[in-house]
Order: structure tokens, then sequence, then C-alpha cells
């Protein structure tokens, strides 16, 4: 729990304490007001304290501003009955000091000046906020004579450096004391100062300036008419409209202030530059001018809410909606899902923490600040996101989505309708078990019928594939990045269309898998470095499946692998530096290998093994540490037009019982032979004739069967 009193973490245990009974204790021993009422413990998870200290020059209206803001409190129970609104003081005293202090402001009668000295800080828990829930305002009002020499303001400020939020009450009111920029300028020198000489960092704190005494402002045709709105709203409820004024009063002051007219540009500027964050907004405590010392209606305050509708916005993870050009506010993302099919939930930047999934039944559009500004971390066993509409598209763009907790879960499923994801990243899927089922641990599961459209996201670091294609799916992947997951970067096992178009999938366990697909197309992809193939085609797949002009170099098994019976096509691909072989084409493929750039492979170029009888056409292979064309087992197949050269082992090699027909092939500059037959058991015919085999090392052609006298094989090299 944050201590009231010092604003330090501590944790606050309950004591007896011999005046007044049980309370609270702070086990900070530099606190100054150790002791705090048993109630500020109560529902704490829901009424977290918000701590600001108001701040400004003398004579600017902090602490009227304190005393209106108590009394607009105490009327908004009456406003804000549908929520069932309620307040109360932590301590019985201050309330009695607060009321006693009202009654007579109710009765004209206005406050004297602060003193210096520090004061303890008012505590006022708020239950019921419409939209906001529990929150327990922490206010620390100091005489603005502190603000003027930092050494005074060093021995009563300790409490500013703690403070995450700082709100400035600046009064514009010519003839005021410090009414100058130049003061104001005074001012924050001496505020950052003390900051740094206390150790402090401003720029962990929001900073809200109030422009005070909007009553006397609203005469200034200058004013800007959103801030004269501002004044005369009547409605601060953050379950309101307001939002959208408050916005545009903030812009329109700050340029205001910037404006020659005003000359407040150096100040905007500094700020600007030393805050977390900052915002601007308008109030009148008193709405109207004193007459001598007392007012003459009682309060009318204006705008009193807004500094305190900015820190909850500020600091509490809200969530906004915009739906027909209105903004909403929500407390939490899932209702604002719920509340907002059709239209468009608009996020800050930040992060937010989902304990359940979050299910998207209708269109709709979820936008976050950027991938990597907002972030939504998800907790929920099995699946963080799950999309399942029956018509239409969900849109997700601009967020980060990272899985949190020890739960096994994948971070976003699609079962039924489209879901268009964009510049998100998708990371930290766990793979496990729930109740007897797996749990795959994917980024992105795409399955039944549903589609999908990713663009410019990546997934990384997770413990499944990080995006997985089953049942009827379909979709496009373009532009992505897949790192470090666990199993394939694309995973694809489905009956339906999949284009996946360059992308970068790296240091996974498999760069990009197909095991089954209606019709694919993968191409310009990257995969290297991943633990075992760069690019797998599995299955049943048929020449349905594409895979053209991609770069599958430096992983540490094979650059492209075709096994079980697929009859892909691959076409015009670059594969190098793989640890085995550039390609292999294994089990019972059909697989065309076709104009694909094959160099320094650790083993191979191309390895053909067991029953595969592929067409492999007008490949380069060069430099691969073994053979050019390895054949094994039973394998067959065509072999032509293809160009072989300086390879350290043999051009072509064929150890198995298969025959492939060996034509037209350009084998020159090989380590080995230009053409070896290895087994005695090969039924392979070539004719030597066609094909090319000069400058080998060891000779053109090579044949263990020749001294059974076989023919045209057995001439000297
Ligand atoms: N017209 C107008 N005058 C205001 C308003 N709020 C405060 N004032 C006047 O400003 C003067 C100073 O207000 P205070 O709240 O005492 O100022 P302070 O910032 O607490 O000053 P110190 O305690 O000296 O630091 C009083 O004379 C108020 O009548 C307002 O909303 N409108
Ligand atoms: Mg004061
Ligand atoms: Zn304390």
């Amino acid at each position: 729990m944050l201590c009231p009193h010092c604003l330090q973490d501590s944790n606050l245990k309950p004591v007896s304490d011999t005046e007044q009974g049980l309370v609270l204790r702070c086990s900070n021993p530099l606190c100054d007001y150790p002791v705090v009422p048993l109630l500020y413990g109560d529902d704490y998870g829901s009424h977290p304290p918000s701590p600001f200290c108001i701040i400004g020059l003398s004579g600017h209206g902090k602490t009227v501003y304190i005393e209106s803001l108590l009394h607009e409190i105490q009327q908004l129970g009456a406003k804000w009955t549908d929520s069932q609104f309620h307040f109360t003081w932590l301590d019985e005293v201050q309330m009695r000091q607060a009321y006693s202090r009202l009654k007579a402001l109710r009765n004209g009668q206005l406050p004297k000046g602060t003193k210096t000295v520090f004061m303890r800080p008012q505590v006022l828990r708020l239950s019921n906020i419409p939209c906001v829930g529990g929150s327990q305002l922490v206010i620390f009002d100091m005489g603005g004579e502190a603000f003027l020499d930092s050494a005074t303001l060093v021995e009563h400020g300790k409490y500013l450096r703690h403070t995450p939020a700082i709100v400035w009450l600046l009064s514009l009111k010519k003839g005021d004391p410090y009414d100058s920029p130049d003061d104001v300028n005074q001012m924050m020198t001496v505020y950052l100062q003390t900051m740094s000489r206390l150790g402090g960092n401003t720029k962990e704190q929001t900073l809200i300036l109030v422009l005070t005494k909007g009553d006397e402002l609203l005469n200034r045709s200058d004013l800007p008419e959103s801030a004269k709105t501002a004044l005369s709203y009547p409605n601060y409820s953050p379950s309101g409209q307001v939002w959208n004024l408050l916005d545009q009063a903030s812009t329109d002051l700050e340029a205001w202030l910037r404006s020659e007219m005003c000359g407040y540009h150096n100040l905007v500027n500094l700020v600007k530059s030393r805050f977390k964050n900052v915002r601007y907004s308008i109030v009148s405590a008193q709405g109207a001018p004193a007459a001598g010392d007392g007012l003459q209606f009682g309060m009318m305050p204006r705008g009193v809410l807004s500094p305190l509708l900015w820190l909850w916005r500020l600091q509490r993870d809200l969530v906004w909606v915009e739906l027909n050009g209105q903004k909403l506010l929500h407390l939490d993302l899932a209702e604002a899902v719920a509340a907002s099919s059709g239209g468009v939930v608009q996020l800050e930047e930040g992060t937010y923490r989902l304990e359940k999934p979050l299910n998207l039944r209708s269109p709709i559009q979820i936008l976050g600040r950027g991938n990597g500004k907002t972030v939504i971390e998800l907790q929920a066993p099995s699946y963080g996101i799950g999309v399942a509409i029956s018509k239409g598209t969900a849109l997700i763009k601009g967020l980060s989505l990272r899985r949190v907790g020890p739960q096994p879960g994948d971070i976003i499923r699609v079962m039924q309708g489209n879901l268009d994801l964009q510049d998100c990243f998708v990371g930290g899927a766990i793979t496990g078990q729930l109740e007897g089922r797996s749990v795959q641990g994917a980024g992105l599961l795409i399955a039944k019928q549903a589609k999908s459209r990713i663009v410019s996201c990546s997934f990384k670091g997770n413990q499944g594939n990080g995006i997985l294609f089953m049942d009827q799916s379909s979709g496009q992947v373009y532009d992505c990045t897949l790192e470090g997951n666990g199993d394939a970067g694309v995973y694809v096992r489905t009956e339906g269309v999949v284009h996946v178009a360059r992308a970068a999938a790296r240091s996974n366990q498999t760069g990009i898998w197909i095991e089954a697909v209606g019709q694919g197309k993968i191409e310009q992809c990257i995969a290297e470095q991943n633990g075992s193939a760069g690019i797998v085609a599995s299955g049943t797949t048929t020449s349905n499946l594409q895979i053209i002009g991609n770069f599958a170099n430096n992983n540490r098994r094979d650059g492209i692998l075709a096994r079980a019976s697929t009859a892909a096509l691959f076409l015009k691909n670059s594969c190098s530096g793989n640890a085995r072989n550039g390609i292999a084409l294994t089990d019972d493929s059909t697989a065309t290998a076709k104009e694909n750039q094959v160099h320094r492979n650790a083993r191979n170029g191309i390895r053909v093994s067991d029953n595969a009888s592929p067409l492999i056409e007008s490949n380069t292979l060069e430099e691969n540490t073994e053979s050019g064309i390895l054949f094994e087992g039973s394998a067959s197949g065509e072999v032509r037009s293809n160009s072989i050269r300086d390879n350290q082992g043999d051009g072509i090699r064929l150890e198995g019982t298969g025959s492939p027909r060996i034509e037209e092939n350009r084998s020159i500059g090989n380590g080995g032979f230009g053409i070896a037959v290895a087994s005695e058991q090969a039924k392979v015919e070539v004719d030597p004739k066609k094909n090319s085999a000069d400058t080998n090392k060891r000779g053109p052609l090579m044949d263990v069967r020749s001294k059974k006298g076989s023919g045209w094989w057995s001439r000297p090299s």
C-alpha cells in the first residue's frame, strides 16, 4: 500500500494506538504522520490512491480551489445518482475542519493565505465514480511563497518528490501578485531545481496546468472558445460527453498560452520537455470575482472537476470508445468492447491487463497507439483474444499483445469471421495442458472457416507456432516477422487458401511449415537460422503449393525440405549456408525444384532420398561441401538442365537403387566425378552423351557396376 502521508510504498500494518484505537502504521521511519486511519485500507484495490500536489504562486487560488472542489464533490451524490456515488473523509478531524471552512465559504468568507509550513494531506475517499470506480484523493496544499526559492521548497517539499501528479494552478488575472510570465518562469525553475536537489524525476510526473479564476478570463476575446465552453459545461461525469471538450480545451489552451498575445511560450515548451505528460484545463472556483474579503453570491464552482478527470485518465488504464463520432470512457477493455460493437475502440498509450479472455463477437476496430506503445497483457488460460464473428471483420491495429502469468494459452484465436491484424506484436504464448486438453501455445491460431489478413506484425517468443492455420481457414500473411517461436514461424494445415509474402522467419524451430493447404503460395520470404529446416512442404500438398523466390539460408538442418507425399513446386529460391542440404526431397515426394540457387551448404546441394521422385530442373548447385545432387534409397525422378559446379564431392552422385533420368546437366569443376554411380544396386540408366561432365577432379564419370561390363560407363577418365 502507498502511505498517503509520505507517499512511499510501505507496509501499512494495523496496530493498536493508545489514543486512536486501531490504526494503520507506516513503516517508513521518515514518515511525518505514520498513523493512517484503518478505513484507508478498506477495499484498497478498488480505491487506489490518487495523490497530487497543488502548487502555484501565492494568491493564484490554490486554497479556494481545494475548497470549491470539496464543495463540488459534496454535490455530486445528487448529480451522479445512477452510479450511487458517495464519499467520505478518511479522517474525522479533517472532516470537521473542512466542514467549518466550507460553511464559512458558503457564507462568503474567503480563506487566509496558506502558511508555507507543510500541512497534512487531506484524504477524500470517493466511491462509485461513474466509469472510474473508487478513488482516494490525497491532496497536498502548499503555500505559494515556498515556490519563490528552492531552499524553502526543499525543506518542505519532500512530498513533491514522490507525488506522481502535480496540479499547478496558474492565475492569468492582471493585477494578481506574480502575474507576469517571468514570475511563472521563475517558479518553474525553482520547482525543477528543487526536484533535482531532492533526487526526484519530473519525467515521472504528470502535470495538469490549470488556469484559475476562469470567470475573470471570460472577458478576454482571445480566450479559446473550447475553454469558454468548458467553463459553462454542466456535466463533468466521466461517463458522459465531456472528454472531447477536455481534449480540445487542453490543446487550445496550450496553443493560447504559447501565443504572442499570452506570452507563456517559454513555460509551455519547458514543461513539455520536463514532464511525463502535460494537460491544460481551466476552472473558476468561485464562479465570480470576490467583493472585498468575501463572495457576493457564495460559491459557484465551474469546471473544477477537470483536473481530477485528467488525473484519472492519465493514471488509470482507461479505455476510450469512439462510436458515431462520440468519445466514451470505459473502465476496462472487455466492457468497452462489449459496448461498442460496430465501433472503434481507441486505446491510450500504456499497458492494459486482461484477466479474462476478450471475446470479439461482432465487427469492431481496436486501435492502439502503436506496437510497443499500447500493450495488452493477457492472462486468461486457453486463449487471450477470441474472434468469432458471424459476418464482417474485426480489426486490431497498433498494439502489443503479450501473454503474462503461468497459464498455458494462445494469444489470439480466430474461429469465425475475419480478423485483420496490422502493426501488432504478438508474443509469449505458452504451450501446455488444460483440463486434459493440450494447448498449442500459438501466437495466432486461425481455425474452422475463419479468415485472417496479417500485415506488418511480429510474432515472437511463442512456445507453439507463431501463426497457425488449421481446418478450412484461409489468410494472407504480408511483411511479418516471425522470430524465436518454439514451433514453426508459420504452420499451415488447412484446406483453405494461404498466401505468405515477404515474411522473415528467424530462429524458430522451423521457419515455415506447410502440412496441408488447398492452395498456397510462399514467396519472397526469408527463412534463416531456424533450428531445423527453413521451409517445409509436407503431407499431401500438391502443385497448388508454390514456394517461389524465397531465401532459406543458414538453417540448422535443410534450407528447404519436401517430405511425405508433397508435389509442391519450389521455384527460384535461394538456399545457402544450411547445416545440412540446400534442398532435401524425401519420403514419397514428387515435388518440382526449378531454377533454384543452391550454394555452399554443409552437405549436398540437393539430396533426394527414400521413395522421392522429383523433377529437378535448371537449378544452380555450387560449392556445396558434399555432392551437387545426391540420390539415396530408391529415389528416382528426373534431373535435367542443372548447372552443377565446384562442389567438393561429385556433381551428381547416385547411391540408391532408384533409376532417375539424368539429362542435359552441366556438371563441371567438382571435386569428385561429374556423375558417380556409387551403388551396385543402382538401376539408373544414364546416357553420358546427354550430359556434359568435363573438368571434374576425378573424372567425368564413375560407375561401380562397370566391372560387370555395363557398356559405356567404363570409359577411363
Ligand atoms: N475571481 C476569482 N477569484 C478567485 C477565484 N479563486 C480564488 N480567487 C481569489 O484569489 C485570491 C487568492 O486565493 P487563495 O486560494 O487564497 O490563493 P492561494 O493560492 O491559496 O494563495 P497562498 O495560500 O498565498 O499560496 C482570493 O482573494 C480569491 O478570492 C476564482 O475562481 N475567481
Ligand atoms: Mg492558500
Ligand atoms: Zn508514511
